[in-house]
């Protein structure tokens, strides 16, 4: 495969260490064992406007390969997983089940779970919070009934594992907290993905790419 280059911070304030979402990237990449190179950038300061051409919008992660760039983490994750059979089984029926539980994890999952997470971070102390949580709980919890009910006794979302996982463990792990607690077949399912060696790798990756500074030297 073609020489990759990656976006990735080289610094995030502490909550989101281990979370930025090169990890997914990096994660497929260590499947696959495939090396790559990062382009960093420091998550608290002005990015170079140039960036806004490869990421239009200032985030992270962006791809670059010799037959092109990518953004948004799941359209790299598809990419990378062309001829992949470790990461997407060329047999149509596994391969149409990870693909549609790939988008799944981005749009069914993560946007119900992520503001139960991310309101308490940054507004925990206002008073309108607790009930807007309290409000979100009972769709999440039907939500992650479903999930559980679909993954059943699988090990995996498509049978083998795939990048559905990677995408679903990575959002189980980031968002699902102690939501999951009742599902017990999806703790053992987040469990089974963070054991894997490649996410390790991955997650040292991240946490070693974070050699910037603070902004203002905080
Ligand atoms: N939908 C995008 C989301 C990317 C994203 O949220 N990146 C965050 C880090 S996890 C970021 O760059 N935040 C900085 C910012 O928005 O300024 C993807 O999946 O790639």
């Amino acid at each position: 495969m073609a020489t990759i280059t990656i976006s990735a911070f080289n610094w995030v304030p502490d909550f989101a260490r281990g979370q930025v979402r090169d990890l997914v990237v990096r994660w497929a990449l260590e499947e696959i064992q495939q090396p790559y190179q990062v382009h960093l950038l420091n998550a608290g300061a002005v990015r170079p406007t140039e960036y806004l051409a490869w990421q239009p919008f200032d985030q992270v992660p962006a791809y670059r390969d010799e037959t092109g760039e990518l953004f948004e983490s799941g359209a790299i994750l598809l990419h990378l997983a062309q001829d992949r059979e470790l990461l997407l089984p060329s047999d149509p029926a596994p391969r149409m089940q990870a693909t549609s539980w790939l988008f799944a994890a981005l749009n069914s999952i993560e946007p119900i779970l992520r503001p139960i997470t991310l309101m308490p971070l940054f507004n925990g102390d206002k008073e309108w919070c607790s009930p807007a949580v309290a409000s979100m709980l009972p769709m999440a919890e039907k939500r992650l009934e479903l999930l559980s009910n679909a993954l059943g006794e699988k090990e995996w979302l498509a049978g083998q594992f795939t990048i559905a996982d990677i995408m679903m463990v990575y959002v189980l792990r980031s968002f699902g907290g102690e939501l999951i607690n009742d599902f017990g077949n999806l703790l053992a399912y987040r469990a089974r993905g963070i054991a894997r060696p490649a996410f390790s790798r991955a997650l040292q990756a991240q946490y070693d790419d974070f050699t910037g500074e603070p902004p203002h030297g905080d």
